[in-house]
């Protein structure tokens, strides 16, 4: 059961609901069912959609040489122990080691420095859809810690002032908020604590959500790269009174974790519930034959439906299987709709429409189903969001010592003076993770008493 043993509910229902198939024999990599790899490919078109609005989509190599990698001292410091290298073409040793990209500032910076000249080049926003590969020591997961990320959306900005990069930071939260809205996933968004930003970067702002086992999932990180890369890459251009300016950069990605949290947080123990606008199968009609004289006018009615609903994904799933078996199946793989159609229906010129958020039946007139689908499916969605927002919000519990937080579920807050020393003495104390700020109230520092309306925001994460 989800309730009871998430991670084991979360392995059956990836192979059950043919998502992944988790035999590859490699560590950490997977290979996508094609309902799977449905399903990614239309959560990324959203992502892409909201993208595509402001950014322009590029394609870099994979490959990365070493003197590249290596020459932003931070960044590789965060890096070094995740990269998988390549050092020969058949038998020969390569003079210079290539690296696979953990995530391509390195490759694409270098770049940027022949690019961009002037101020009128300026900004630049560039995203790719990627594979990216971290030789990953915690524990690897499906979707959850990859060592080969098979869709890496990393977008890439770069500005003439700190303060555009940090609009651009902001306008990134904004379309991160939207994609997750739009799959009813519940978020905190946060600035990390200095000693927890990105590699590299100035600051680091991350969404989190939560895991049905009471553990928080960075589900995306927005980061404000100052001037760092600029200078270690040679990144200029000339403003304009002529003068040579080092720009300042942002960069912002999300990977499959995105479709881990649609799966683990809408999922029961029937199997998936999928917000509508990324479900592979939007509606399944499904013909309920009693007597054998009626059949054909069920199966007539039912391909009718069909053809009238043809703007939803929609499959009608006639073979001779027992209706029970099939309502299993469908319900399985999140079909937000299923429409039933028997006999007793079609003298009434109606349907059933049954909901895969709550199970609730209703009986709809055909004359008035299409516009009953259309409010249903946006019906679905706010019910699983509400259902996923009151779970986090309950679970965001107010702390007076770090060692209430130990072994709990969910997300904590707690009086903090700011200090990296207390924060990582609440770290050790709560056996948690400071993720960044919550909302301040007048308190004191729960490990130094200074007085403080700082407060941390603490959850054990994957
Ligand atoms: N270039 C920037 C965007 C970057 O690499 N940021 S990041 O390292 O924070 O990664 C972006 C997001 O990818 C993270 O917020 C996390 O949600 C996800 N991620 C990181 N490592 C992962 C892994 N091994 N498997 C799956 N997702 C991962
Ligand atoms: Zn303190």
């Amino acid at each position: 059961m989800k309730s009871d043993n998430f991670s084991e509910w979360f392995n059956e229902l990836l192979v059950d609901a043919k998502i992944m198939d988790v035999r590859y024999p490699i560590k950490g990599l997977y290979v996508w069912f094609p309902f799977g790899f449905t399903l990614r490919k239309l959560t990324y078109d959203m992502l892409r959609s909201l993208l595509d609005r402001e950014h322009e989509e590029t394609y870099f190599p994979l490959l990365i040489p070493e003197n590249e990698l290596l020459k932003e001292s931070e960044h590789i410091k965060g890096f070094e122990e995740e990269v998988f290298w390549v050092t020969r073409g058949g038998s020969t040793e390569l003079e210079v080691p290539l690296a696979l990209r953990p995530t391509s500032e390195t490759a694409i910076y270098p770049m940027f420095s022949i690019w961009i000249r002037s101020h009128a080049d300026l900004p630049i926003r560039i995203y790719q859809i990627v594979n990216t590969f971290r030789y990953e020591t915690k524990h690897t997961r499906p979707l959850i810690r990859l060592r080969e990320i098979t869709s890496f959306k990393e977008a890439h900005t770069a500005h003439t002032s700190w303060e555009e990069a940090k609009k651009q930071t902001e306008a990134a939260v904004a379309l991160y908020k939207e994609f997750y809205d739009r799959l009813g996933i519940p978020y905190v968004v946060s600035r990390r604590p200095q000693w927890d930003r990105f590699p590299g970067a100035n600051y680091t702002i991350a969404f989190d959500t939560l895991m049905p086992d009471g553990k928080s999932l960075q589900i995306g990180t927005i980061h404000h790269l100052s001037t760092n890369f600029a200078k270690t890459f040679d990144i200029t251009y000339e403003d304009r009174s002529g003068n040579q300016q080092y720009v300042n950069q942002t960069c912002y990605g999300i990977s499959e974790r995105c479709i881990a949290a649609v799966i683990s947080v809408h999922g029961d123990d029937k199997g998936l519930v999928l917000p509508p606008e990324v479900a592979p199968t939007q509606i399944v009609i499904i013909p309920i034959f009693t007597a054998q004289a009626n059949s054909e006018a069920v199966l007539k009615a039912c391909n009718e439906l069909k053809h009238q609903l043809s703007r939803y994904r929609v499959v009608l799933d006639a073979d001779d299987t027992r209706p029970g078996a099939k309502f299993y199946k469908w319900e399985k793989q999140g079909v937000p709709v299923r429409i039933e159609v028997g006999p007793r229906d079609i003298s009434k010129r109606a349907v059933t429409l049954v909901r895969r958020d709550t199970g609730k039946k209703e009986v709809v007139e055909r004359s008035k189903l299409q516009a009953r689908v259309a409010e249903v499916m946006t019906e679905v969605l706010n019910t699983i969001a509400e259902r996923a927002q009151a779970v986090l919000r309950s679970h965001i519990v107010a702390i007076e010592t770090p060692e209430q937080a130990k072994g709990k579920k969910g997300f904590f807050q707690i009086s903090w003076c700011g200090s990296e020393s207390c924060g990582l003495q609440l770290q050790e104390l709560s056996e948690a993770d400071v993720l960044g700020e919550a909302e301040p109230i007048e308190g004191r520092c729960a490990v130094c008493k200074t007085p403080t309306n700082v407060r941390a925001f603490l959850a054990r994460p994957y």
